[in-house]
């Protein structure tokens, strides 16, 4: 049953609309402290801050924002609009208002403590360094918050819905979002854990030794699968609405529903793939991980023949002749309704075949020890978060607020240039950065102020400098697409309204309809979910907790420029007696 419009107004529209704009407002900071990253690490920017805001300042709210904050209040309102439009039944305004305060209010007290210079420990934010208090309680709340809605609003809903349609199928949007918050839930934990008993009495004064080893074991029991929050909501797009915008049909549907699975299975254990190099956790289970982690590429392999074949059904849909020329017959540029969102998510599928090749070289755990912690690892992510995440989260937030407005979408022609710059721009700066990286540019480095200049430091490298600027290249003309969009989006947002706010998606038919049990009873799945995170990060937390070095680290310090006072560095490298 293809599900209608929702009209939608008052508070729900309210709640709707502040999550998608509240964020990208922060977002516009984010992105031009990244012009800011890129053009101080090819020693453009020669100064040690802009308009007061140091490189380590920076870089924080850059990863913060765009990472952290713009993510879990996009997925937070896309939920919302996909719980009401396949539904059809109205969000529980008393746990919307609950999450949406406490998202702002962590938000604003998380920012508080960044653009105040109290918080210089970048999104990874692991100790052994210590920002002030507030941001640790900030985003606390803020994930407390992106969580009300799921079990107290989404959940009740889906029970009833189910008990409405006995003999109806999920609908597919409906259990990837379920699948996504599932898979937030269960990863919160162990981060919460180091959050609330290391890192927040370490900042609060309350203890003066810390187990780094123990809370970046814990960080990454949280991290990577946080690449999966990001990417679900982009593959329930991917899924249920390109195949439309392109003209034909989702191929598969039983594939789609064995992707967001496999997703919940094998996200979360993985996570020593991000510590290869650590010393006290012993290869046999980082070699396990590194399994698994190829394990968790199947499900993205699976989205691209799926989304692939789609595609050409599509093409063929569009009068495609001959083996590619489906390729030839997409609505790359057309302005007709919706179409204009295809560019979107095609500039980010494009963008993702980078991110895809480059994490699976990052995942080889011999080929890692060439590329961690280098500028490779940023070319990674700024064409799998930086790339499709952000580029289809750019285009539906434009999408939804052109209908939640009851306007048309504005500047159209500059909405539709956008992705296809932000797209031209990262691959520039993909390769770019991956050479650099393979040439040992370290990422979180203020390159231009330590490496690039001769009479600095011995560490000169002269084809560095000419990489480096190659990326700016690429971010700058990232940015020009990015401003672009932003033409476009504050134009819909503050048009005069010609129709009534609604809530409504172009969901694609399947070809393939058919519900298999495998995808349909969800029991066995979380049950061999937790299974295996057992399996897999029993003994690693417990080596983390008996061979963590246990080091003095003097609490929160406010520091300039990123770089730990000598005294507090002494403290903290001081070897147990
Ligand atoms: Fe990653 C580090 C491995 C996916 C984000 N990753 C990071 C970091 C971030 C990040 C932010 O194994 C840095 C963390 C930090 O600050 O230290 N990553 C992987 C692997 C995958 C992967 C194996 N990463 C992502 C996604 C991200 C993301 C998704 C964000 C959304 N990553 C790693 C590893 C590290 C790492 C190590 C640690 C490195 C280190 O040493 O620090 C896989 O999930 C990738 C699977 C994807 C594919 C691609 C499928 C292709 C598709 C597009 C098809 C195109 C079509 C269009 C159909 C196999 C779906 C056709 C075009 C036409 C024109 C028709």
């Amino acid at each position: 049953m293809q599900a209608t419009a929702i009209p939608t107004k008052g508070a729900t529209r309210f709640i709707i609309l502040s999550e998608l704009i509240i964020p990208f407002i922060l977002l516009i900071l984010g992105v031009l402290l990244g012009l800011y990253q890129v053009l101080a690490r090819a020693g453009i920017i020669k100064s040690a801050d802009v308009f007061g805001i140091n490189y380590y300042q920076g870089l924080t709210l850059h990863g913060v924002i765009n990472a952290i904050v713009f993510t879990t209040f996009f997925a937070v309102a896309f939920g919302n609009a996909i719980m009401l439009h396949q539904l059809r039944r109205p969000l529980k305004m008393g746990v919307q208002w609950a999450a949406w305060v406490l998202m702002v209010g962590g938000t604003l007290m998380a920012a508080w403590a960044m653009l105040t210079g109290r918080a210089t420990v970048l999104y990874t934010f692991y100790l052994p360094m210590v920002a002030h208090w507030t941001f640790y309680v900030g985003a606390t709340l803020l994930l407390i918050g992106s969580l009300l809605p799921y079990f107290l609003d989404w959940i009740p809903n889906t029970v009833a819905w189910r008990r409405e349609n006995p003999n109806a199928k999920l609908p597919l949007a409906v259990l990837g979002t379920l699948v996504n918050f599932t898979l937030w839930f269960l990863i919160i934990l162990p981060l919460a854990t180091t959050v609330l008993f290391q890192m927040l009495p370490m900042s609060l004064g309350l203890v003066s030794e810390v187990n780094p080893l123990l809370s970046r074991t814990l960080f990454w029991f949280f991290g990577h699968a946080l690449v999966y929050f990001w990417l679900l909501p982009s593959y329930i797009m991917l899924y249920t609405m390109l195949p439309k915008l392109a003209g034909g049909k989702l191929y598969s549907d039983p594939a789609a529903r064995l992707a967001f699975l496999l997703f919940l299975l094998f996200s979360i254990p993985v996570g020593l793939h991000h510590q290869y190099t650590e010393g006290g956790l012993s290869s046999g289970w980082k070699l396990w991980h590194a399994f698994l982690t190829f394990m968790v590429a199947l499900p993205s392999f699976i989205t691209a023949f799926t989304v692939a074949a789609s595609l050409e059904h599509a093409g063929r849909n569009n009068g495609a002749q001959g083996v590619f020329g489906w390729m030839s017959k997409l609505p790359y540029w057309s302005r007709e309704g919706d179409k204009w969102l295809f560019a979107y998510f095609i500039s980010g599928l494009i963008l993702f075949l980078f991110g895809g090749i480059t994490g699976i070289v990052n995942a080889s755990y011999s080929l890692n020890l060439v590329v961690h912690n280098t500028a490779w690892i940023v070319g990674h992510f700024h064409t799998t978060v930086g790339g499709l995440v952000t580029l289809s989260f750019l285009g539906m937030t434009l999408y939804l607020v052109a209908r939640l407005r009851g306007v048309e979408v504005k500047a159209k022609p500059l909405a539709l240039a956008a992705p296809y710059l932000w797209m031209i721009g990262f691959v520039i700066f993909e390769i770019a950065l991956s050479i650099a990286g393979l040439q040992g540019v370290p990422r979180r480095s203020n390159l231009g102020i330590s490496y690039l200049d001769p009479s600095q430091t011995h560490l000169y490298r002269g084809d560095w400098l000419f990489w480096s600027h190659v990326g700016a290249l690429g971010g700058v003309i990232a940015v020009v697409g990015f401003l672009l969009f932003t033409v476009s989006l504050l134009g819909t947002l503050f048009a005069k309204p010609v129709k009534q706010p609604e809530v409504d998606f172009p969901i694609a038919e399947a070809i393939h309809e058919e519900a298999t049990p495998l995808v349909v009873n969800l029991r066995p799945w979380v049950t061999a979910t937790l299974l295996l995170i057992a399996i897999s990060y029993t003994y690693p937390v417990y080596e983390s907790m008996t061979r963590g070095q246990i080091t003095k680290v003097p609490g929160y310090q406010s520091i300039q420029n990123g770089l730990v006072p000598q005294s507090a560095l002494r403290e903290q490298t001081r070897l147990p007696e």
